[in-house]
């Protein structure tokens, strides 16, 4: 059941796909207070579990510490920050009472989980104008699926989507991305994707293509899918201030960038130097941005990923003036200290400032917002703009694309990567325990930078990182500029990347089948342990495990130097260790604890009681999976069916019944409901 509680006169958000009536009264569970600001608070017992929060940081339980939704340009992410990229204000408490929590409010939100007080949960709005929803159900699963509904359908990708990506910020021109396809090809290393990071661009101008670095680029995207290839452009918020340069000439006599109060438009400087941010919340401005695209899609791109739309700024007109004028009235010759750091700290708080995001406003059907009271819905509607462009570019397509920001709702449109993490053991692990948040809020095709984007990477660091991004739909290597490189063929002995890269696509179609499941049917690809043993209270505490579809466990090693790690099975499941594209070991293990030995190049899964994993053979680009031809792989003694959907990978027809195969065993026995389907079954 969802009730709706209304406050004031909300900003339409649009996160709400699904209207409910609202509830009138006070919410239960929760204690208001408030008029001008609103809290809502609620009592936790020392066992309740806290999930939710979708990209955020920390664990799977959300408790023990404070965040704040205000989308961020994060470029580190330890563990004391409070806000990344996302803006999502979801939340389920299980416990003594079990509920989702949404609150749709589009500004700053602090959910403060048992930080200030170890049992108490409060969230704090600066703003009296938001509408709550209270979701109760009869399962943790059943209270995520009511709120998926709510929120609406997720974004499905394409086909080669699921493909396996290499990404760096500062390849620089035809040369380095065709290296980058022969150090795969040559290697025996599957690739779909290469991605073009700013410089691809003419100055960071968006929608264009630097000719000098990347001559005939038409022919060019031509060239690298026939090999296989599909070259996925960077596209950044901010339009660079250049006379001539016709999206800014076009933006700026149609009015469609963000003005300040006096009514001229706001300058924040980003890669460009000075631009203008386009006004994603006005639908005229966003039709326009989302149809320049089509320069793109019209020279054979078919994928994109929206970046800086938190938006993130280096600085503003108005930051810099204010910095000037502080140095400008600093004796240098008598400054002290005490002067001259006040100077530093406004040069290190020149980005991204919460006095700019309130200097300039949206034009929301003629009405100006303050764009702080709503700055969480800029990358939403940004990626929006792109998703709706795309729509009327090739209505019966679909396109690749994600965002760096979000809010709720944004799901519809696109996925999400996770941003700025680094080379880190502890990034790993922070990818494994956001997963589930973010399928919750919706956000299906998700993936961290595999590898790490900041520091450098170690060898053994990606193995491990591909290890466990072998689940995740968006799997992407990506570094920053400056650090060492890391694609998997800059490492010696890089055949040892092979068998998990080739597992990758070995288990695409039943990545596939799962994700358009899980779309369709507003269902999680990666849940806690909680969500399905609710009533095992190790399973529910588990924060280094996660179930995967409608089946898997998932157990990835995290911890440099490991020779393999400690597992806690909540049931029987049958212990599959790949131990290369080919080869795989297959142990029933009892329910409890155990101590499984995982190398570097090995992959641990585990299948629950009668579920079953399916393997196609091992190719080097999605276009070449055979999907016919499958290997599915069970208990001796298991029963059970699994529904396998196919379709051609880019057509928008998901609900043909001729997409879905049956497929099931009983007493040892393998029928299918697709006459032409092969499938060996190896039963253990
Ligand atoms: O200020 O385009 O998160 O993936 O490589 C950095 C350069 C801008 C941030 C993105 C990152 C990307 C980088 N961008």
């Amino acid at each position: 059941m969802i009730q709706k509680y209304r406050y004031g006169h909300p900003f339409e958000t649009e996160a709400v796909f699904m209207p409910v009536k609202e509830t009138l009264g006070q919410p239960n569970f929760l204690t208001v207070s408030g008029d001008k600001a609103l809290s809502f608070s609620y009592h936790m017992s020392p066992n309740d579990i806290v999930y939710g929060l979708g990209e955020a940081n920390r664990g799977i339980n959300k408790r023990g510490f404070r965040y704040k939704s205000f989308c961020s340009d994060e470029p580190s992410h330890s563990e004391d920050k409070e806000s990344l990229y996302g803006a999502h204000n979801f939340l389920l408490i299980k416990g003594t009472i079990t509920f989702g929590l949404f609150l749709d409010y589009p500004g700053l939100v602090t959910f403060d989980i048992g930080y200030t007080h170890l049992n108490e949960l409060s969230i704090e709005v600066p703003d009296c104008n938001l509408d709550l929803y209270i979701i109760t159900g009869a399962s943790l699963l059943s209270i995520v699926n009511q709120f998926r509904k709510l929120i609406g359908p997720s974004y499905i990708p394409p086909y080669f989507a699921f493909g396996f990506g290499q990404s760096r910020w500062g390849y620089q021109n035809t040369a380095d991305i065709k290296a980058v396809a022969d150090g795969y090809q040559k290697h025996n290393l599957p690739l779909d994707m290469i991605y073009l990071d700013i410089d691809y661009m003419d100055h960071y101008k968006d929608f264009t293509i630097n000719e000098e670095r990347f001559p005939n680029f038409n022919d060019f995207t031509a060239e690298m899918k026939e090999r296989g290839i599909h070259l996925i452009p960077i596209i950044d918020a901010g339009v660079k201030i250049e006379d001539g340069y016709s999206i800014y000439e076009e933006g700026k006599a149609s009015g469609y960038f963000c003005k300040k109060e006096d009514g001229s438009f706001f300058t924040a400087g980003v890669w460009p130097g000075r631009t203008h941010f386009p006004d994603m919340l006005n639908k005229e401005a966003r039709e326009w941005f989302g149809s320049k695209y089509e320069f793109l899609t019209l020279q054979g791109i078919d994928g994109f990923w929206n970046d800086m739309n938190e938006p993130a700024m280096f600085y503003s007109d108005e930051g810099i003036k204010d910095l000037l004028s502080a140095v400008f009235a600093t004796d240098l010759s008598t400054a002290s200290a005490d002067d001259i750091l006040p100077i530093r700290d406004k040069i290190s708080g020149l980005s991204n400032r919460l006095e700019d995001y309130k200097l300039f406003y949206h034009n929301v059907n003629g009405t100006p917002i303050r764009h702080d009271m709503i700055h969480n819905l800029y990358g939403y509607n940004m990626t929006r703009a792109a998703y709706e462009g795309l729509e009327k570019i090739a209505p019966k397509k679909r396109f690749l694309l994600f965002s760096r920001s979000s809010y709720i709702g944004m799901h519809r449109y696109g996925g999400i990567w996770t941003g700025d993490n680094s080379s880190w053991w502890s990034h790993l692990l922070l990818n494994i325990k956001m997963m589930p948040s973010l399928n919750m809020c919706g956000f299906l095709y998700s993936g961290a930078d595999l590898g790490g984007f900041s520091c450098n990477a170690t060898k053994d660091l990606l193995l491990r990182f591909l290890a466990f991004g072998i689940f995740t739909p968006l799997m992407r290597n990506h570094s920053a500029i400056g650090t060492r490189n890391q694609e998997c063929y800059q490492f010696e002995d890089c055949e040892d990347f092979k068998g998990l890269l080739r597992l990758r696509y070995r288990l695409i179609p039943y990545l596939y089948s799962e994700f358009i499941k899980a779309a369709l049917n507003n269902t999680m690809l990666f849940m806690p342990l909680g969500f399905l043993y609710e009533d095992d209270p190790i399973a529910a505490h588990t924060e280094d495990q996660l179930l995967f579809a409608d089946g898997l466990m998932l157990a990835p090693v995290y911890e440099q130097n490991a020779i393999g790690r400690h597992v806690y099975l909540p049931e029987d499941m049958l212990y599959l260790k790949f131990t290369s594209e080919n080869t795989y070991e297959a142990v029933p293990l009892t329910k409890g604890h155990h101590y499984i030995e995982v190398s570097l190049t090995e992959v641990p899964v585990f299948i629950r009681k009668n579920h079953f994993l399916l393997l196609a053979d091992a190719a080097n680009s999605t276009s070449h999976i055979d999907q016919t031809t499958f290997t599915l792989i069970g208990e001796k003694d298991a029963s059970g069916t699994l529904t396998l959907y196919r379709d051609d990978g880019f057509s928008k027809d998901y609900d043909s019944p001729s997409h879905y195969t049956t497929i099931q065993l009983a007493d040892g026995s393998l029928t299918s409901s697709d006459p032409a389907l092969h499938i060996i079954a190896n039963l253990y």
